[in-house]
């Protein structure tokens, strides 16, 4: 199977985690950021993650493809008990987060923008909704220090670093890739819990962290 994604997107992270955890093969396809007309002639819209199956038939939506893929082999694993304080604390951080990754995103290394266009492409999107990347930039610091505490709350929740409930749930699919998108941010501080848990989902799920990809 093929998966079209954007490296940075936190969706399409969902969708390759659960090929990482089950050890499956899917031949991974990174799409220019401008690249209007492929998404179009896979599922009529420009959107990722898309899953072209063997049979060329392409699924939309992170996690449907999450739920199709855990089930295709009929052991499904993502089986443990979803907390609602985890959904919670994503509303809370998904709420300001964006104003302190996009501007990363649009400078760092990633193949969706292997072009100059497809770069200027992202960063005129994203502005027209969020603003201007360098007056976004201005609250850095502020939101560094908002998320470094947002972490320390998160690190309470953490009860295992192989699956924040103790057993592999939709939580891991929703939490992991925003743990990873922050890797991309210098300066924030990581509780220990939180960062062996990120550290143990990226190799239990094959998705690399960002570290070295910040621009
Ligand atoms: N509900 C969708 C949301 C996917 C989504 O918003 N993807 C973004 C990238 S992070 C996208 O493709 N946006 C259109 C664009 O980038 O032009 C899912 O869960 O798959």
């Amino acid at each position: 199977m093929k998966l079209y994604i954007y490296d940075h997107c936190p969706y399409c992270v969902k969708a390759r985690m659960i090929f990482g955890l089950k050890n499956l093969p899917v031949e991974l396809v990174v799409m220019l950021n401008d690249d209007e007309e492929t998404p179009k002639r896979l599922i009529g819209q420009k959107m990722a993650p898309i899953l072209q199956k063997e049979d060329g038939s392409a699924m939309p939506e992170s996690l449907d493809i999450v739920r199709y893929v855990d089930k295709s082999d009929g052991e499904p694993l993502l089986t443990g008990k979803t907390n609602p304080a985890i959904n919670d604390w994503l509303r809370n951080v998904n709420g300001y987060v964006n104003k302190l990754l996009l501007p990363r995103v649009a400078e760092a290394g990633f193949a969706e923008f292997a072009t100059p266009e497809a770069r200027a492409y992202f960063k005129h999107k994203k502005e027209a909704n969020m603003g201007s990347f360098s007056e976004l930039k201005l609250h850095a610091d502020g939101l560094i220090k908002k998320i470094s505490q947002d972490l320390r709350d998160l690190d309470k929740l953490i009860v295992k670093p192989n699956a924040v409930n103790g057993e592999l749930s939709l939580d891991d699919i929703n939490l992991f890739p925003l743990l990873r998108s922050l890797t991309l941010v210098s300066g924030i501080s990581w509780p220990s819990r939180v960062t062996e848990y990120r550290d143990n989902m990226a190799k239990q799920t094959q998705v690399n962290l960002l570290s070295s990809v910040a621009g």
